[in-house]
């Protein structure tokens, strides 16, 4: 008997959401944003990002084709859910920050590419976007604050990226940089926070199959709210470690600090791999309330957290040999 061993992303396709559910639902979100557009309501326009007003240049590339070697074996999160539950401390230090968010303006969009490459230079999103292929891929996303939704996100792997970049060897890590402006992020005037959000990647890291820019959800240009227009998903860290609305990448030989880690180190590393086995310092990792899935949230109900999030088949190599290092927080 021939037994192909599925890869944890490669889950049967019944435990995926029907695509024709998806797409059904899709159609109704997209006639549901009309109306209000019409009615000049606004509502539902406030919570897609999309405003009449500002048509976006890359909506003909949407939706890009589903890369269907990414499944995941649960129901994909409920798109209205997703865009009124989020953590973006930019707009608030609270989940319902998408009506803050509507203020961001995402074009133009320069985003800088510097530090040890060949040659620094500013590229605008949509030129980059014309550069790389889109491509559909449903993700699981963890928060360290032990919730959890399942994305199908629309954007280009980050290996594209370096091959623009093009890093000197002497760059071990990329450093990334979130838009900085007080004055429509309200949540940039609190000096409490080290602004602006920064993240970072070894390159290694930025360089896996897994690692995703994102430009796009749910067969769209992302919602200012989700990290428009470019925003960084990998899947197998906890969510903090995906930065929202970039606009730098820098190469460099050093580790850098992120947001977290600057504000308490102790509770929010430069690994932050996902690990049910070592609890957060005030909090269990073990299981994750499953958010935006009528079945799930209903009842409460958690599931078990996995190992690096479930893509530990990808991803595991690239710890070997760092076991002394906190990979787990
Ligand atoms: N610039 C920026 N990026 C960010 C954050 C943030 O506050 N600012 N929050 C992070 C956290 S904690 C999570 S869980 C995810 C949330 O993404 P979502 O709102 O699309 O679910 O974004 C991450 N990226
Ligand atoms: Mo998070």
């Amino acid at each position: 008997m021939l037994i192909k061993r599925m890869r944890e992303w490669e889950l049967p396709e019944r435990l995926v959401t029907p695509e024709s559910v998806f797409l059904n639902r899709r159609a109704f979100m997209a006639a549901a944003g009309a109306s209000a557009a019409i009615a000049g309501t606004g509502g539902f326009a406030g919570i897609t990002g999309a405003r009449a007003e500002e048509a976006d240049p890359s909506a003909d590339l949407y939706p890009a084709a589903r890369n269907e070697m990414y499944k995941v074996d649960r129901p994909i999160s409920e798109e209205q859910y997703n865009l009124t539950y989020n953590n973006f401390y930019e707009f608030g230090s609270h989940k319902k920050i998408y009506k803050a968010a509507q203020e961001l303006q995402i074009r133009p969009w320069e985003i800088k590419i510097d530090g040890e490459v060949e040659k620094e230079f500013t590229i605008g999103i949509d030129d980059l976007i014309r550069k790389v292929t889109l491509e559909e891929r449903v993700y699981r996303h963890r928060c360290v604050e032990a919730w959890s939704m399942t994305i199908p996100w629309t954007g280009f792997p980050m290996n594209k990226l370096l091959e623009l970049a093009k890093p000197l060897s002497s760059a071990k890590y990329v450093r990334m940089e979130t838009f900085h402006n007080p004055s429509v992020a309200g949540g940039q005037k609190g000096n409490w926070y080290p602004w602006p959000y920064a993240e970072g990647l070894t390159i290694e890291e930025a360089a896996n199959e897994l690692t995703l820019l994102v430009t796009g959800a749910y067969g769209k240009p992302a919602a200012k709210q989700l990290g428009a227009p470019l925003r960084l998903h990998v899947p197998w860290k906890y969510g903090f470690k995906s930065i929202k609305s970039i606009v730098r990448f820098e190469f460099t030989s050093e580790r850098p600090t992120s947001f977290w880690e600057q504000l308490q180190a102790s509770e929010y590393g430069f690994w932050a791999n996902v690990n049910p086995n070592v609890p957060h310092r005030r909090w269990s990792q073990a299981n994750e309330r499953v958010m935006g899935d009528p079945t799930y949230e209903r009842s409460w109900e958690t599931v078990p957290t996995l190992m690096f999030n479930g893509y530990g088949e990808h991803v595991a190599h690239l710890y070997k040999g760092l076991e002394n290092e906190a990979l787990y927080m």
